[in-house]
């Protein structure tokens, strides 16, 4: 008999996994992580040492439940467009399929986005012959609407080269925006309605203060990095995103998917490791947020481990902010 799964403890320790992206299918709370490997790669900001080859999708009856490897869902080798690192997926249900979205570099080492189909939520998951075309970047995050269109989110700075696309195309050498310039937002696209091409390219999305000024490149602590999330709650859209150099995830609001999005404040306080990444869904009564950190690695960066809490609301529409180590 498995374990229970409990809050803020690894929901799996047999593999490293990371990059939470939490649905829930056919009355299961199901997990699309990331696979980290348990290797000893170099640790640099191009992020090499997420060298990761494949998926496994978890799956959880109810909290507190045992959590369920369903084995590898995805592998590279069998992706014909991608050559390396399968970075954080997402997962989305349309059209009686599930859909599993995911970046990976191509044959030119370029990030891009992929998506494969399956008739079951765990896969194994059969991908399409090229990437999405139009699509860049990584961590898509695909939120399906009431009205039943779906949006994809995505982009992330440094080893995820959004700076790389600021004219459309992509140019190696680019930098982003420093100091008082407007940051970098994620794109968003909305998807065809065979969730297998953008129906226009993609927009960035600008996120403002309360005074509606866009945040600043230079404003680390509010800023996004990567790592998007959008769920909806009380018809408001919840923008959510890591702000990477500061280890935090915060999150924004807005009455439109496509924005702009006006900052409200922090929802996870940084976790051991570099990256925090996460995700929000509702679940019978509760919400609760999937995130990761590297506290069973001891602390490696790039071996980290699924966890979840449960993410409260003030009766103001704003969620309280989360210590990971005190909750
Ligand atoms: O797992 C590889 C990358 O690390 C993800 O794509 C980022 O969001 C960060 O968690």
């Amino acid at each position: 008999m498995a374990d229970a799964t409990k809050r803020n403890e690894p929901i799996v320790k047999h593999m490293y996994t990371a990059d939470p992206s939490a649905h829930v299918f056919e009355g299961k709370i199901y997990i699309y992580p990331s696979h980290d490997l348990d290797n000893n790669n170099v640790i640099n900001d191009n992020g090499d040492q997420y060298d990761m080859e494949d998926y496994h999708v978890l799956s959880m009856e109810d909290e507190g439940a045992p959590c369920v490897d369903h084995g590898e869902a995805l592998h590279v080798r069998d992706v014909p467009w991608a050559s390396k690192q399968m970075w954080a997926p997402d997962a989305a249900f349309k059209n009686n399929t599930y859909y599993l979205f995911f970046p990976a570099r191509d044959k030119e080492g370029i990030f891009r986005i992929g998506v494969a189909t399956s008739a079951s939520p765990s896969g194994p998951f059969k991908a399409e012959e090229n990437y999405i075309p139009g699509s860049f970047s990584i961590d898509p995050a695909v939120f399906v609407d009431d009205d039943g269109k779906s949006y994809m989110y995505f982009g992330g700075l440094w080893g995820g080269q959004l700076e790389k696309w600021q004219t459309g195309t992509f140019l190696p050498e680019e930098t982003g925006p420093t100091g008082n310039e407007p940051a970098l937002g994620p794109r968003v696209a909305e998807l065809s309605d065979d969730m297998l091409s953008f129906k226009n390219a993609p927009q960035e999305i600008s996120i403002v203060d309360g005074d509606g000024k866009p945040l600043t490149a230079g404003d680390e602590d509010r800023r996004y990095f990567e790592g998007p999330w959008v769920h909806k709650h009380n018809g408001y859209y919840y923008l959510s995103y890591s702000t990477g150099s500061t280890h935090k995830l915060v999150y924004a609001i807005s009455k439109n998917p496509m924005g702009p999005y006006v900052y409200q404040g922090v929802i996870l306080t940084p976790v051991i490791g570099w990256t925090t990444h996460h995700s929000i869904i509702q679940f019978k009564d509760k919400w609760y947020l999937f995130y990761h950190d590297s506290s069973l690695s001891g602390g490696i960066d790039n071996k980290r481990s699924v966890k979840f809490t449960e993410l409260k609301y003030n009766p103001d529409g704003t969620i309280q902010t989360i210590d990971p180590y005190n909750n």
